[in-house]
Order: C-alpha cells, then sequence, then structure tokens
C-alpha cells in the first residue's frame, strides 16, 4: 500500500473514530511517523495502522483492566512453546537459573547486564491482568516483576530512542514496542506467576508481560532488550518475527 492510500485510509478510520471536530488533530498525529506502525505495508498491518493510531490518540496512557483476587484463573493455559526449549535451557534451568542474564544494550548511555537477582532487587510491581490469545483463549493471573520503565530509567536511554526490542533465548521469538507502551507502568519483566517463581511453561524465569496487548506481544524467556530509534534494522525489518507468522505488530486490546 503507498503512503498516500495508506494515509487516506488512516484518515478516513479516524473520522469514524474521532468525530468530525476532531479530525484534523487526529490526522495531524496520525501522519506523524510515531503512529505508522513499521509493518504497515503488509496485510495485516493495513488494520493494525488503524487500531494503532485510534488507540494511542484517543486513548493515551490507559491501562489494560486489573482484576480482583477471586478472578485469578484456577486453570490457567500454558500454550506450548513452539520450538521447544533446547538444550542450552535446560542446562540454565539445571543450575537454577543462576546464570542467566538479561542483557540491555542499544540507544542507552549505560549498557548493562542484569541477573535475576539483580532484577529481583529492583521495585516490583504485581498485577491481576489477562492473557488473551489471538486464537480465542484467556485467563486472568497474578504478575509479579520489574516494571521495564525502572530498568530504561537504570540504562539512562537516550531520547532519541522509539522502541524496546526484546528478544526471547528462542532465537525464532523477538519483539518490539514503541515508548508509550515499553514506558506504561502495567509493562513488567515478570518473575513471579500467582504467588510463585514464574513456572517455565509460563515463560520463567522471566517473561514481557504486556497485558495492553494480546498474548503473542507477552514473549517468554527473555535475554536482551535493545533501545532503536529505527525497527528497519531487525530482521525482516518489520518490527517483530510475528509478523513473519501472519500477526500484526501492534495487538492492543
Ligand atoms: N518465547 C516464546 N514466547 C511466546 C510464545 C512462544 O512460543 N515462545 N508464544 C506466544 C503466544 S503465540 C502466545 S498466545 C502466548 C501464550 O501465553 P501462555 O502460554 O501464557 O498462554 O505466549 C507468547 N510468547
Ligand atoms: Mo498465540
Amino acid at each position: 500500500m503507498s503512503g498516500i492510500s495508506r494515509r487516506k485510509l488512516l484518515t478516513t478510520g479516524l473520522t469514524a473514530v474521532a468525530g468530525v471536530s476532531g479530525l484534523a488533530a487526529a490526522a495531524k498525529l496520525a501522519g506523524r511517523d510515531g503512529l505508522i506502525p513499521p509493518d504497515a505495508g503488509t496485510l495485516f498491518g493495513a488494520g493494525g495502522t488503524l487500531t494503532y493510531a485510534a488507540q494511542r490518540i484517543l486513548m493515551g496512557h490507559a491501562g489494560a483492566r486489573e482484576f480482583d483476587r477471586r478472578q485469578i484463573s484456577t486453570a490457567p493455559f500454558a500454550n506450548p512453546v513452539d520450538p521447544p526449549l533446547d538444550g542450552a535451557f535446560g542446562r540454565l534451568q539445571a543450575a537454577g537459573f543462576a546464570d542467566w542474564r538479561i542483557d540491555v544494550d542499544g540507544m542507552v548511555a549505560r549498557p548493562a547486564s542484569f541477573s535475576l537477582a539483580e532484577l529481583r532487587s529492583f521495585p516490583q510491581r504485581t498485577q491481576i491482568t489477562e492473557v488473551a490469545c489471538e486464537e480465542g483463549w484467556s485467563y486472568i493471573a497474578e504478575w509479579t516483576g520489574v516494571p521495564l520503565a525502572h530498568i530504561l530509567e537504570r540504562v539512562d536511554t537516550h531520547p532519541q530512542a522509539r522502541y524496546v526490542l526484546y528478544r526471547s533465548i528462542q532465537k525464532d521469538w523477538w519483539d518490539s514496542i514503541d515508548m508509550a507502551d515499553a514506558l506504561h507502568p502495567q509493562t513488567i519483566l515478570t518473575l513471579a506467576m500467582n504467588g510463585t517463581d514464574l513456572p517455565v511453561p509460563f515463560g520463567g524465569p522471566v517473561r514481557l508481560r504486556l497485558p495492553r496487548q494480546l498474548g503473542y506481544k507477552s514473549i517468554k524467556y527473555i535475554v536482551r532488550l535493545t533501545l532503536t530509534d529505527d525497527l528497519k534494522k531487525f530482521g525482516s525489518g518489520l518490527g517483530s518475527s510475528e509478523p513473519d507468522l501472519g500477526y500484526s505488530w501492534y495487538a492492543g486490546i
């Protein structure tokens, strides 16, 4: 899709949601680079562009719904990971994840590498939120971890950084979010679930939980965070591994 027709589509969609009075402001905002997702030119990106711009403009920093303790699912569903975990993961697991590290690099003043013990010593947030899978199931659990915003503050993110790329030990799984999601208080590097260490099937020892977006953006087994201003430099340039599988980069709910 060309830039012009994409912008027209975006403007049309925003008219419907923003109303005529807000149109001029909405079109101006949507035309800014930040509201065109990296996969906008793909089949799945077209719908995502409308949702992304509309949600950013209309909802700003609204949070995902949080639930009561009694709403926690008694039988949460762990989607089997694909591909299965390999020997390198097994060796780290056998050592109680003592050598697990999350490296933080890219557009930061102080690149760093954090152990799980260090992550546990940072301020924690606990929240009861839902994992909603694009395939239709969902469950509610209590998640505890370090807000990603805290990590970004520690490494002193450059003001020019626009995205956080996050990678799993499973090389096929990586993704990225914009700074609005990265700095949102509900975006946490999750270390515990329902009061115990995060179980491996749910992404333990550490998973990025992003309750404002669909389940596939909550990548398990995080080993690296990279701050960037240009997603085209990574993979096939679409911002994550999922567009290649047919999932849109932006999956706001
Ligand atoms: N590393 C990794 N992260 C992953 C996956 C995966 O296979 N590997 N699957 C994703 C998909 S498609 C979904 S729907 C959710 C499933 O989360 P759950 O197992 O907690 O239900 O995890 C996401 N994170
Ligand atoms: Mo999924």
